[in-house]
């Protein structure tokens, strides 16, 4: 088994940033050894002290909505991975454009279509901790992007079509996350970072899992259509989420607690809690 999920505003409540409600199917999981992917918009930077709070440091990650992809050593492959890249022993691949590219045809963009909008390379820290939230460290690192940069978008629906396929030619994609638009190589999204861990869990147990995805943007959609069993977290926004799973599951709850609804609903009776007081 194998479970993929979003982080704001899923596993993490999205004003608060709080994921306790969900602590106890996280500590079954983990009795049961099955990995929890986080698949999320946050950097690498972010997501540090988070799977080390989460007590996630010993599974893969996707972050970047499928630009960076990290792999602790029980996931690396002897001969295609050099160990050990990056921070704490992880082995991190970029399945994607650089940040660089992407910010040079943003200014490009910008200045020819003449269209409005604000990288979030460009929002004051104050600016960027008001507008999501997160402590003034925390945007420091949220900053910190290798292959995907969040843009607040300023103008009409018309221009983002334009400005859509513009990036288009230039191999890039836009996609929506609970706040900004993010722009990434066209190759690389979430569904994408999923597909590529279920074919490495493939290779190395020689067995297919069983997956659970969830998620409550239109950056989840791909991912939520590359699992088995899906869930759609209902959002604090009215973004349409609408993947073309069979096996999907929309929750009452918000955030964590939809989370936990979400994953009682499809593994509730596999997972029951010896102590009912755990549920
Ligand atoms: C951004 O991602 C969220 C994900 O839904 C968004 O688009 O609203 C990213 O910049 C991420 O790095 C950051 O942590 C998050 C904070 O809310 O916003
Ligand atoms: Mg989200
Ligand atoms: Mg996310």
């Amino acid at each position: 088994r194998l479970v993929v999920t979003d982080l704001d505003g899923s596993l993490l409540d999205h004003h608060s940033y709080d994921a306790s409600p969900a602590k106890a199917w996280l500590a079954r999981l983990k009795q049961a050894k099955v990995p929890v992917i986080p698949v999320t918009s946050k950097t690498r930077a972010e997501l540090f002290p988070l799977r080390e709070a989460l007590g996630l440091t010993m599974t893969p990650f996707v972050a970047e909505n499928g630009a960076v992809i990290g792999l602790p050593p029980g996931w690396c492959h002897a001969r295609l991975d050099r160990p050990g890249n990056g921070r704490d022993g992880m082995v991190i691949k970029h399945p994607s454009v650089d940040i660089g590219f992407i910010r040079a045809r943003l200014d490009v963009w910008r200045k020819r279509l003449g269209v409005r909008f604000t990288p979030m390379s460009e929002l004051s820290l104050d600016d960027l901790t008001g507008l999501t939230g997160l402590d003034t460290h925390q945007a420091q690192m949220a900053r910190q992007r290798e292959g995907s940069e969040p843009l607040l978008w300023h103008d009409d629906d018309t221009s983002l079509e334009t400005f859509r396929r513009a990036l288009e030619g230039d191999g890039l994609q836009l996609t929506q996350g609970g706040r900004f638009y993010h722009v990434m190589g066209s190759a690389s999204d979430k569904g994408s970072g999923v597909t590529w861990l279920v074919g490495r869990f493939r290779a190395l147990r020689g067995r297919e899992p069983l997956s659970i995805g969830l998620g409550d943007g239109p950056n989840d959609v791909s991912m939520l259509n590359a699992v088995d069993q899906a869930v759609v977290i209902r959002g604090h926004h009215d973004l349409k989420v609408e993947p073309t799973n069979p096996q999907l599951y929309r929750t009452r709850a918000t955030g964590p607690d939809g989370w936990v609804e979400g994953m009682s609903h499809w593994w509730g009776k596999a997972f029951a809690p010896t102590n009912p007081r755990d549920a």
